[in-house]
């Protein structure tokens, strides 16, 4: 009904429609009667009456990809266009919060001082806005499995070569047999733009530059199409999936995204329920607070992340995997495996790969580093001669701030490593450049680093070159201070203030 669509409503008639019984809203100047899919809304429908009959554009464009509003609400429900020049300019009030913060982003180090990963994230928690920062930097319960997954590193030394003639050192590799310039991807995390306006096409263009892979995730910002398009011709990507309870609609994603050159498909397998992310849950409690809904009883309180979660299938089990065989020919690997039995059922079931993950610890709790589960899995292949794989590669990603992280994950048999918030955090803080800026120290590092380990090329980087013999012990390793100065405590819970 193309000719409703393009009735132009004013502002003042939208307004009138702000409660629960008739709630409009604007995003991206197009007027919508949401009233009846209020209830449906996966984040609650608190937060859609907090912009009842007002301009939803800047709350929606983080959660959302361009076109799920088109897509999900009734054709009858796109009332039309709002009349241009009748949207008064709300005067922002700037809270002194808010003020602070815009002050600490004008005394941002220029990016010639960031001289490692960990500097971009501390830069990152001052001038993030704080929604974004709790959902990014949280993880699950009392974050350990997110800190282990650093300090894990720290447990795993070096063997050095000398003598080796270094002068000319290659890191360049291949993942599922597609070229890589370093034996790391950039991993799917979710809703891009919460972090920078341009969301997960900063990455899509720095992966470009600099010849690495992007794993575009199920929940970006951007629409899929829209990364693709962002890529150079022939840019290798890769594709991170949640499988929807609709088994009708992950047939379309998945069918669409090989249609469009994906060159593999990861699965992700440990997040059948999201995990409880408390600094992602306190910012919601109070974002709630300002709108109270007297009957509802639906806990909607749960962050971010859990808000939109709710369409990931719990019920996905080793019986779907011909199922994802018959309706796909890429490559599929399983994201989230965490022993060495699922390992093996992963490769017995005809997979190409696994990503060993805790999902950057913001799942199961207590769950082990990514690099130590690495070592059980590859041990145990070996004991079964299964190792080295054909056709099977493993990657690992957590807590890889370092080119030594992933060097050391090369030599216990990772293929790749996957890096996530780090990426996040540099564009987060300096857009594009930011992540222009990490993948330049990442490449910095591993050539001095390459050349200090004796290695010239990826396949003379062993097992030899490391000792990972107190990899499972958990003893306390030296304290890590530049990582630790950057971590942030935990919140207690706070006594309301009247
Ligand atoms: O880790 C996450 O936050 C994540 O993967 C996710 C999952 C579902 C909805 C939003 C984010």
């Amino acid at each position: 009904m193309a000719e409703i669509s393009n009735k132009f409503i004013s502002a003042e008639s939208i307004a009138k429609h702000s409660t629960r019984e008739s709630c409009w809203i604007i995003v991206h100047g197009n007027v919508y009667d949401v009233t009846d899919f209020l209830d449906d809304h996966p984040g609650g429908p608190n937060i859609i009456l907090k912009y009842a009959g007002k301009d939803a554009t800047e709350e929606y464009d983080p959660i959302h990809p361009p076109d799920a509003i088109t897509t999900h609400l009734p054709r009858d429900k796109h009332l039309g266009k709002v009349s241009p020049g009748t949207v008064a300019k709300v005067a922002k009030t700037v809270s002194p919060e808010e003020a602070a913060r815009l002050e600490r982003i004008k005394n941002k180090p220029p990016l010639d001082e960031i001289l490692n990963l960990h500097d971009f994230e501390t830069i990152a928690k001052e001038v993030m806005a704080p929604k974004a920062w709790a959902y990014y930097s949280s993880a699950a319960d009392d974050e350990i499995t997110h800190r282990e997954n650093h300090t894990a590193y720290h447990r795993v030394w070096f063997r050095p070569r000398v003598m080796r003639d270094v002068s000319k050192v290659d890191f360049s590799t291949k993942i599922l047999g597609q070229k890589s310039s370093m034996p790391l991807y950039i991993t799917a995390t979710a809703l891009g733009k919460l972090g920078h306006p341009d969301g997960e096409v900063n990455l899509t263009r720095a992966a470009g530059k600099y010849g690495v892979i992007q794993m575009i995730p199920t929940l970006a910002s951007c629409s899929f199409d829209e990364i693709m398009d962002a890529a150079n011709p022939g840019q290798v990507q890769f594709m991170q999936l949640y499988v929807n309870n609709n088994k009708e609609i992950t047939k379309r994603i998945v069918q669409h995204a090989e249609k469009r050159g994906i060159k593999g498909l990861f699965i992700t397998v440990d997040a059948p329920q999201l995990g409880r992310r408390e600094k992602d849950m306190r910012m919601k409690f109070e974002d709630n607070a300002q709108v109270q809904i007297g009957d509802s009883n639906v806990d909607r309180s749960q962050g971010a992340a859990r808000a939109i979660s709710s369409f990931i299938d719990p019920s996905l089990s080793w019986k779907d995997l011909p199922w994802f065989k018959s309706i796909t020919k890429m490559p599929i690997i399983l994201k989230g495996v965490q022993c060495w039995e699922d390992a093996l059922l992963a490769l017995e079931s005809g997979c190409q790969g696994i990503v060993l993950s805790n999902h950057g610890g913001r799942q199961l709790s207590h769950s082990r580093s990514s690099i130590e589960v690495l070592v059980e899995v590859v041990s145990k292949f070996k004991e079964k001669n299964l190792w080295p794989c054909q056709n099977f590669e493993i990657y690992v990603d957590g807590g890889v701030r370092r080119a030594t992280d992933v060097l050391k994950a090369i030599a216990l048999g990772a293929t790749a490593v996957g890096v996530g918030r780090a990426f996040l955090y540099a564009y987060s803080s300096y857009g594009q450049e930011g992540i222009d800026k990490a993948l330049q120290i990442l490449h910095d590092e591993m050539e001095m680093n390459m050349r200090l380990l004796g290695a010239r090329t990826i396949s003379e980087v062993v097992p030899e070159m490391v000792d990972a013999t107190s990899l499972t012990s958990h003893a306390c390793p030296p304290p890590d201070q530049l990582y630790m100065s950057t971590s942030d405590p935990l919140q207690r819970a706070a006594l309301k203030t009247v």
